[in-house]
Formats: C-alpha cells, sequence, structure tokens
C-alpha cells in the first residue's frame, strides 16, 4: 500500500477467504496467548519464513478477511514479505485493483466515480486533477445520467452529436490530466538544446556552437500550465552527415525518427540568422502529418531566413530567441492553442479512461435507442 522507496513503515495489505490461513504460517504473536485475529485488533509479532525471523511488525485486523502487516520500511524487508506471501499462495495485485475491488463493494459509487478516484493519482497537473473531479457528481456522469432520464425525448442523433463532442473535448483534456509530449527537432545548430534549457530552467543538455553536439535523446519537463510538458531534445538532422560520423549519426537519425512518431507535438527549430537551408527530407516525411509548431530561433541576430521557402503545412513561425528568452511567452501560447488546452473549460464533460473512450465511440455508432440506453448504463455501472 505505500510508496516503493525507505520509509519508516511500510504497510502491506493482506485480503480474501484464505488470508488468516496465509497469515498463521508467516505471523508469530508476541506472547503466549493464542491469536483470533479479531477485527479491530492490532497485534505485534514477527513474521517468520519457517525458523528464521524476517521482521517484526504489527498486525491490523481490518476486518474478518483483510489484514494489514505494518513492516519496517526498508523495501528489501517488503519484498522478502511480499514473496513469503506468494509462496504460501497469496497473489499480488496492484493497489490500484485493490482500491477498485474496495470501492466497487461499497456500491456507493458508479464506474466513472471509481475510475475517478483511480485517474486522481495519475493525474500531471492540477487542472487535471480537477477535471477528473468534476466527471463524478458532474460531467460525464451527469450527462450519462441526462440521457438515461430523458430518453424517451431526446433524439437519437442529439445524444450521437453529444458524444462526439464529449470524445472531440477529450483529447485537449488527456494532455492536461496525463500530460503532453513534444520533441525539439531541426537541423544541427538551430538551437535546440538551448530552448530545452531555457523552458526546463535548468541546463539539462549541453549546448556548443559546434553541429552535432546532441546525440543521445535528452528529456526535461516544463509546466506550460494547465499543461505538464515532457520536452525531447534530440540530435539534429542533417542530410548530408560527415563520414567518419556516419555510424552515429545513423544510430542518433533512427533515434530521432522512432520519438518523432509517438510524440503529441513537433517543435521545429530552425535558424533565424541563417538563410533558410533545405529541410531533411525524412524528417519532413515524418512530421508532415503531425501537430507541428515552427521556431524561427536567434532572432537576437540579424535574420536573413525566408520563411516563403519554408513548405507549406507549416504554420507561420513563432520567432524566439532562445538565449535572450525573447517570444517565450508566445512560443507557449501557441503551445496551448495548438494543443486545443487554451481556455480549456474545466467542467465539460469528457472521457478519461479507454473504456469510457471505447463505450462513446460505439454510442456515435449505435443505430437503435436501446442499444444506446445499455451503452450509456454500462458507462455508469459497468465492469472498472
Ligand atoms: N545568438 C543566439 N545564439 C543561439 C541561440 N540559441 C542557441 N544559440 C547558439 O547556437 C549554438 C547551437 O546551440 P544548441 O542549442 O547546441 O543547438 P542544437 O540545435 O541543440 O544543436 P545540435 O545538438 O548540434 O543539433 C550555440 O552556440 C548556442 O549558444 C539564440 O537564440 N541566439
Ligand atoms: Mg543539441
Amino acid at each position: 500500500m505505500t510508496g516503493k522507496g525507505t520509509g519508516a513503515i511500510s504497510t502491506i495489505e493482506i485480503f480474501g477467504d484464505c488470508a488468516q490461513d496465509v497469515l498463521r504460517k508467516i505471523f508469530e504473536p508476541a506472547g503466549t496467548r493464542p491469536v483470533q485475529f479479531k477485527p479491530g485488533d492490532i497485534l505485534l509479532g514477527t513474521i517468520r519464513d519457517d525458523v528464521e525471523v524476517i521482521d517484526q511488525v504489527t498486525l491490523g485486523c481490518e476486518g474478518p478477511d483483510t489484514f494489514a502487516i505494518h513492516c519496517h520500511g526498508n523495501p528489501l524487508i517488503v519484498e522478502v514479505i511480499m514473496q513469503l506471501l506468494g509462496k504460501h499462495g497469496a497473489s499480488l495485485v496492484t493497489a490500484e485493483q485493490l482500491l477498485a475491488k474496495t470501492l466497487a463493494a461499497q456500491e456507493l459509487f458508479n464506474t466513472i466515480a471509481i475510475e475517478a478516484k483511480l485517474a486522481q493519482t495519475k493525474a500531471k497537473t492540477i487542472e487535471g486533477t480537477k477535471i477528473i473531479a468534476n466527471q463524478i457528481g458532474a460531467g460525464l456522469s451527469e450527462k450519462a445520467q441526462t440521457w438515461l432520464d430523458g430518453i424517451e425525448e431526446v433524439s437519437l442523433d442529439q445524444i450521437k452529436a453529444e458524444a462526439v463532442r464529449i470524445l472531440r473535448q477529450s483529447q485537449a483534456a488527456r494532455l492536461i490530466m496525463y500530460g503532453l509530449t513534444a520533441v525539439l527537432t531541426g537541423p544541427p545548430n538551430s538551437g535546440k538544446s538551448t530552448l530545452l534549457n531555457f523552458l526546463a530552467g535548468r541546463q539539462k543538455a549541453i549546448v556548443t556552437d559546434i553541429k552535432g553536439t546532441t546525440r543521445d535523446w535528452v528529456e526535461a519537463t516544463c509546466q506550460i500550465a494547465p499543461l505538464s510538458v515532457t520536452l525531447i531534445d534530440t540530435a539534429g538532422l542533417d542530410e548530408q552527415p560527415s563520414e567518419p560520423q556516419r555510424t552515429v549519426e545513423q544510430a542518433a537519425r533512427e533515434k530521432t525518427t522512432e520519438i518523432l512518431d509517438r510524440v503529441d507535438l513537433v517543435l521545429l527549430v530552425l535558424d533565424g540568422s541563417g538563410p533558410a537551408e533545405e529541410l531533411d527530407g525524412e524528417l519532413i516525411e515524418r512530421i508532415c502529418d503531425k501537430q507541428v509548431i515552427t521556431v524561427l530561433n536567434k532572432s537576437d541576430l540579424p535574420g536573413r531566413f525566408d520563411a516563403g521557402r519554408l513548405p507549406k503545412f507549416l504554420s507561420e513561425p513563432v520567432r524566439i530567441s532562445a538565449k535572450e528568452g525573447t517570444g517565450i511567452k508566445h512560443l507557449t501560447e501557441t503551445i496551448r492553442q495548438t494543443s486545443g488546452t487554451i481556455d480549456f473549460n474545466l467542467q465539460q464533460p469528457v472521457c478519461f479512461t479507454d473504456r469510457q473512450e471505447n463505450l462513446l465511440t460505439q454510442l456515435t455508432n449505435t443505430e437503435f435507442k436501446r442499444q444506446a440506453v445499455s451503452i450509456t448504463m454500462d458507462l455508469l455501472d459497468g465492469q472498472v
């Protein structure tokens, strides 16, 4: 139940029909009286593997089938106790599975509320936690309940249109809740690493005036409220790598293209103080169907860059100086704008799990009202 780091105490929860039988094999109470494992009792004793003492612990008897072992907080001790429990037949579940089971047993919450409580722990920003909290009594729960309550009056087309809107809103919501990943790419020496360092607020990546400084990719996180942005700085891509560097160049290129495939946003960083160079062909191919922000860097130097020569699919460039920090506000606004997260209404209904997304997608394709009712009921009360 506790984190994986070192602490004073760690807690291991054991539950299920045979929990007591397993405990009797590994827990030896202090004192001579036989133990009853009565709910409410807190027992002092040792965890033992046969005759070998693993740790002195307290055992909280939380219910007839639920117990909490409070051991010393060294992760190695926790690991040994977990293995011992496994040896005696306990199976390992994640804290999330346990929470889901506990909440479901209480029958107080609908499925969306349980999913919200689980998702809360993963949200990357405070705005993300608010979006999720808003889906419990209001938001998605309320919308689904309104569909069910008004099923006689509301048309199927209206429900489908609303489901489409919720799915659309959810794309930006997901970025706010779970974070946005952006890659810094472009020709060598354009200032990608300088920009990463500026946005991260510290010197994460090495900066030099030598082309090809960055080879391995470098990651840093920065807050561009309401977003938590993971920035990935990559090797500059050059059409003609120099001969002795070719193997390293090739490996760096492969890594960059792999990263480009999985990011939400591309920041194409170009040197605005030089002439508009020919962009790498493979790079263009990779990014042409992605969300791209063109960044013209080094605006503190006289500009010789002819933006008219840029490929047509690229948007109007944002001019910045990563070295002096000018234009950064415009850049962060453009990141919010492009990701659809600017002025995002945290109260609106959105989906935040794959299960919800699948059901809403099914809803957009449904032909009959009774099918819509069953999907909506599933949305509210289906299996977590
Ligand atoms: N004048 C000026 N120089 C800059 C600016 N941004 C970066 N530079 C300089 O440009 C050079 C290259 O900067 P880097 O950040 O290493 O460039 P990069 O794109 O990461 O280069 P590679 O890793 O080789 O692809 C360094 O000498 C920086 O100091 C800027 O806004 N203005
Ligand atoms: Mg670099």
